[in-house]
């Protein structure tokens, strides 16, 4: 490094707060700083702001609707389809022929859908899953990887009114089969397999093997041939070859159908606290119009953009920011199916330099690897088309911040560190580009019309500095409506811990951590439940731990998040075997094989510990604080209160020895 650059690196280090450019401000979307009066002044009719960004079918009547709180409806009266406003009404303005979605294959092959080839094909797959049987409201599984052909599947879902489960492709057999089971879903559009580090990767057994365990009659499967000769697979009786019959369908019109505000939209399982995965309803006007308005508010994006959100469409961030906010406002979204270091390390940025990328969002552990790589990899190309850029999933450290800021953003581009979850539909707390200042680390304060604390234990606001935990005390438009058929649980896991019932008093419980600085600037310190976050992806321990279990040989076990540099967060698993079981590899190898089969993975134990016992409390639970601190090197606190507190040395020693 040139001295110059020494002390342009020590200044960063030093500095704690970050104005957006003036080149910035002037050409944002959103700018003008009384928006978060105009927002709390008007509330709720302000989020007619959000609303105003579609096109609906028949107006609203009523903005909020909160008699049977915390059942809450928005936009209720109005009729819309979220096709429609993705595809058909920027055609009908004049974009047929602006990009929709420019594909980027592992390969290198690329592909571009115009807003009017998207359209024609989403018409054709919306034509084919009809003649297949599928009615409105029945729920379609989509289990696919980053090809074209998955947002094609959602937009035909939303035009016929069938609600889409996408199901991460990373996840396993077991995972595809219990998402299908709990939604009843009769209808499965899958793929051949793709490309992961140039490997052909077979995605059709895992999804054949799903099926077999899936308790319902399924109907019809469609397959989407993505490898060709790559990979011989033959289609079973209802299993039908996408390409065909798109081919048969070509041409057809297809009628938006005219879906309440309040109807579902699509499905997405996500983890919570027990074993069983949460299957949270979003609905057509309220996330639609939410992830429109974020989009166009946090993510600055315009109709003549290049955005590109490198998030998996299978998780909540892809179908937000990757498909229905970007899409709602015409832009053009780029997709990517492989990873990030194929075929060399820098091919993200190759990405960002042939697209003039303008916008792009990823996580915070894809930038943590960057930094791991070295600046070498940005260095080589033009990323100068950058305007904004973000981060979503997980907390991020500000030394990422400034990394990202600076040999990414060329210290040109605000940064939006954007906190909100599955539940949430669309962004929370995150600074609005053109009108914060960025504070490295913390998120910002809650978007205008979100009303976000912390607090302590008894729902108390806490001082400055303090931890304590994020609520929301007013509803919002993106916010789950309820989870599938499950209205008792959605009530316990979300509202039970600081609402007033009696008083019709609702407040939002997220389950994270967080303090919050004299500015009102949140900083999320993470979960609180026993949900871990590796590499931005959200796991549930306990899913794990069953996982576990089950393998023969381990007769007890506890998973708990480490620290990594990397990742984040990092699967540990801490296991007793069972009586005539020798704690050796194979056995190891047993139980990263058993989590590996039962999630995906993405869920691959960093390090599997036999010790004969676990930490215990007096009262006989499992230390799961303990064994955190252990798995992230930490210090260890008090462990007198432990009922075996000779085991905490055991243990110790096994880590430290691995
Ligand atoms: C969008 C998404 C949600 C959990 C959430 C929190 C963590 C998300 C964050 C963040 C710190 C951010 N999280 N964004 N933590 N800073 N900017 O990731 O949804 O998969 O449901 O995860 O992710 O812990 O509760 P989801």
């Amino acid at each position: 490094m040139s001295q110059e650059e020494v002390s342009l690196e020590a200044r960063l280090e030093e500095q704690e707060a970050f104005d957006p450019p003036e080149s910035f401000v002037e050409q944002a979307n959103v700018s003008d700083p009384s928006i978060y009066e105009e927002f709390e002044e008007n509330w709720p009719e302000c989020w007619e702001r959000a609303a105003d960004l579609l096109s609906w079918e028949e107006e609203y009547d009523t903005v909020l609707e909160d008699g049977d709180a915390p059942f809450y409806e928005w936009f209720t009266g109005g009729e819309l389809n979220a096709s429609y406003n993705c595809l058909d009404r920027h055609v009908e303005d004049g974009a047929k022929n602006r990009a929709a979605i420019k594909w980027e294959g592992e390969l290198g092959e690329t592909r571009t859908y115009t807003y009017g080839e998207l359209l024609n094909e989403v018409e054709a797959f919306a034509a084919t899953l009809r003649d297949l049987g599928v009615e409105e409201d029945d729920v379609v599984t989509l289990y696919m990887p980053m090809i074209p052909e998955l947002p094609v599947a959602m937009l035909a879902c939303a035009r016929i009114g069938a609600p889409h489960s996408v199901v991460f492709a990373g996840f396993s057999a077991d995972a595809l089969a219990t998402r299908m089971n709990s939604a009843d879903s009769e209808y499965l559009v899958t793929c051949d397999g793709y490309y992961r580090r140039g490997d052909a990767l077979d995605h059709i057994s895992k999804a054949n093997e799903g099926l077999e365990d899936v308790e319902h009659e399924v109907s019809d499967v469609v397959v989407v041939d993505r490898l060709g000769d790559a990979l011989n697979h033959s289609l079973g009786d209802n299993q039908h070859d996408y390409d065909e019959l798109v081919a048969e369908h070509e041409g057809a019109s297809v009628e938006p159908v005219s879906r309440d505000a309040e109807d579902m939209l699509f499905l997405m399982y996500t983890s919570g606290t027990t074993g069983q995965p949460k299957g949270v309803k979003h609905t057509t006007g309220g996330y639609l119009a939410y992830t429109a308005w974020t989009s166009h508010s946090v993510l600055d994006i315009k109709p003549e953009d290049t955005y590109w959100c490198s998030a998996d469409i299978g998780w909540i961030t892809g179908h937000s920011y990757i498909v229905y906010g970007p899409l709602a406002l015409g832009t053009t979204t780029v997709m990517y199916e492989g990873t990030p270091d194929y075929p060399e390390k820098d091919r993200l940025w190759d990405i960002v330099e042939k697209n003039r990328v303008d916008v792009f969002y990823t996580a915070p552990t894809a930038i943590r690897a960057f930094m791991k790589w070295g600046q070498q990899y940005p260095d080589q190309h033009d990323l100068s088309s950058l305007r904004l850029l973000g981060t979503v999933g997980e907390p991020i450290n500000p030394r990422a911040w400034k990394w990202y800021y600076k040999h990414i953003g060329n210290e040109e581009c605000p940064i939006v560190d954007t906190w909100w979850q599955t539940e949430t539909g669309g962004m929370m707390i995150t600074t609005l580009p053109a009108i914060n200042t960025m504070k490295p680390g913390s998120a910002g304060p809650p978007l205008p019309g979100i009303d976000a604390q912390v607090v302590d234990a008894e729902g108390d606001e806490v001082d400055a500095g303090k931890a304590g935990y994020v609520t929301v005390n007013n509803p919002w438009p993106g916010m789950l409506r309820t989870l599938y058929k499950n209205d008792e649980r959605f009530i316990n896991e979300y509202w039970d811990e600081y609402s007033d019932a009696d008083a019709d008093e609702w407040v939002y419980f997220p389950e994270d951590g967080a303090k919050i600085d004299d500015d009102g600037y949140i900083t999320i310190l993470g979960r609180v439940d026993d949900v871990i976050n590796v590499s931005g992806h959200r796991l549930g321990t306990m899913e794990i731990e069953s996982a576990v279990v089950g393998v023969e040989g381990v007769a007890e076990a506890a998973v708990v998040g480490g620290d990594h540099d990397v990742k984040g967060e990092a699967v540990y698993v801490y296991a007793i075997p069972e009586d005539g079981y020798e704690p050796n590899e194979d056995l190891e190898e047993q139980v990263v094989e058993g989590v590996v089969d039962a999630i995906g993975p993405i869920a691959r134990p960093e390090e599997v510990i036999f010790t004969p016992e676990l930490p215990k409390t007096r009262s006989g639970k499992i230390m799961r604080r303990l064994l955190e601190d252990i798995a992230s090197g930490n210090e260890l606190g008090n462990t007198s209160t432990l009922r075996n507190p000779e085991v905490v040395d055991d243990i110790k020693e096994q880590v430290a020895g691995d």
